[in-house]
């Protein structure tokens, strides 16, 4: 058979609620035209995230029942640690509430000033993490990932000719670390190839740096090389993975998103005296290091979640759902970044909206169109994310690119639901003209996507 269908069945659903066009517009007003703002109760269907909104399967909330709530050594800690072991290679496994919790950890100890931490593309909290410590982070995406329309199968790789040049130029004394985020969340969710980290992995050796994966969506970045690089078509998912996390020292992940939780993240780390200072910063902000900010319950669905991202089945439902939403888009002409990342599509805001220069946020005005049209959430990843404006000088310095993110939550919507996303962006697409651009009237110091408020021009 040529369809792909949910490798699963429903069992217990939660209602929708529909709002009217009017509703939404005053809804708008009230949030500051900053769909975080947004009562989630407001939304129909919501893509802001794929982070901790994922389903979990009826053998995750049985483990949640089995939870062992020991203050120390519970046994579902053993569990999750084992699995990830077993998983990634790592020696030291350092449970975290979430992802960015690891992230401010490992950077608090090798960070600070006069430091540089490169990465293919830093997520807003690394980036966040790294730059508290006092560091400076480093974006090396490689050419291709700044067009958005190019078809290539690997746009979210490592420029290895910037590394080495970055690595030779400052060493090991300035560099304390390398991070390769796979999917690459910021370059439109896109894989990174097996021979992309075994290089950056060999690169860091030559220099002595530490290599670590941001490891979020491993597996549906396993699942790419499976289908795209050739010499894997026949290897598992698990095989896969163990290879990615081999070539690495350590990595963070945030479990809400190939870990199948609503909550949950770790640090993995092989070196003794890393994992020691690790864990004596855990016990001060997170918790025991058994368990590290989550309860026994999360810590079970966690280790349940990691064995069941790795079934082929749901892998290629999950790839394969994402990819028919780009696709439909496509076809209506509707300007998306290509080809279909792993977790999410990203439209291509500064095509859709040519007639809204980046200082007035395009990706932020098509969000809100979008809300406005059918109460669909999204999430702007552009110049309100990773854009800033000099307070001194008031130069405005653009993000590379200016999206906006449908992420698609982990076995929540059906093909009906994006159905209707289709429709309503398609539509929003024949109305275009009509959208305005956007000013901010707040905004906090950091990572001000969260809190700004806007108001159109
Ligand atoms: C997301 F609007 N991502 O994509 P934590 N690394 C990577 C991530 O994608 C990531 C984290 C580390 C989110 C949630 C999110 O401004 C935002 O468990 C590649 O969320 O701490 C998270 O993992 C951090 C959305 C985060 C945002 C920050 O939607």
């Amino acid at each position: 058979m040529k369809t792909i269908i949910e490798p699963f069945k429903i069992k217990s659903v939660e209602p929708l609620r529909f709002t009217s066009f009017r509703e939404r517009e005053a809804i708008l007003i009230n949030a500051g035209y900053n769909l975080f703002n947004i009562h989630a109760d407001d939304v129909l269907i919501d893509l802001l995230t794929d982070s901790g909104t994922s389903a979990m399967s009826a053998n995750q909330w049985g483990g949640m029942i089995e939870g062992d709530e020991a203050y120390a050594g519970s046994k579902s800690f053993y569990r999750l640690e084992q699995t990830v072991k077993d998983l990634t290679g790592f020696h030291h496994i350092i449970p975290t509430h979430q992802g960015r919790a690891a992230e401010k950890i490992l950077f608090s100890i090798i960070g600070g000033e006069g430091k540089i931490v490169p990465n293919n593309t830093h997520f807003d909290t690394t980036r966040a993490n790294v730059e508290i410590s006092g560091a400076q982070a480093v974006d090396l995406p490689v050419p291709v990932s700044l067009k958005p329309d190019v078809k290539e199968d690997f746009k979210g790789n490592m420029n290895l000719k910037a590394l080495n040049n970055l690595l030779g130029k400052k060493g090991p004394q300035r560099i304390p670390l390398v991070m390769l985020t796979v999917t690459n969340n910021s370059n439109a969710g896109q894989p990174v190839s097996m021979q992309n980290i075994r290089a950056t992995s060999e690169l860091c050796r030559n220099y002595g740096i530490p290599f670590f994966l941001d490891a979020c969506r491993f597996a549906e970045n396993a699942y790419f090389i499976k289908i795209r690089e050739p010499g894997y078509e026949k290897t598992s998912i698990r095989d896969i993975a163990r290879e990615m996390f081999s070539y690495a020292d350590g990595c963070t992940m945030s479990g809400k998103k190939d870990g199948l939780v609503n909550m949950g993240g770790f640090l993995a780390v092989n070196d003794d005296e890393l994992a020691r200072n690790a864990r004596n910063l855990l016990v001060v902000t997170e918790g025991f290091p058994t368990y590290g900010g989550l309860a026994g319950h999360d810590l079970e669905a966690f280790a349940r979640g990691l064995d069941e991202v790795l079934e082929e089945d749901y892998l290629k439902y999950r790839v394969r759902s994402v990819s028919y939403l780009g696709e439909a888009l496509d076809k209506s002409g509707v300007p998306i970044y290509q080809p279909p990342g792993g977790h999410a599509i990203y439209l291509d805001a500064k095509a859709f909206l040519p007639h809204i220069p980046g200082h007035e946020y395009p990706g932020q005005a098509l969000a809100c169109a979008i809300y406005l049209a059918g109460g669909i959430r999204t999430c702007e990843i552009g110049s309100v994310m990773f854009g800033k404006t000099d307070p001194h000088s008031g130069e405005f310095k653009a993000a590379r690119l200016e999206m906006v993110r449908l992420a698609i939550p982990r076995r929540v919507y059906t093909q009906s639901h994006i159905d209707y996303v289709i429709e309503c962006i398609g539509e929003v697409f024949q109305k275009r003209e009509k959208i305005t651009g956007m000013r901010i009237v707040y905004e906090p110091p950091v990572l001000r996507h969260f809190t700004a408020r806007f108001n159109p021009i």
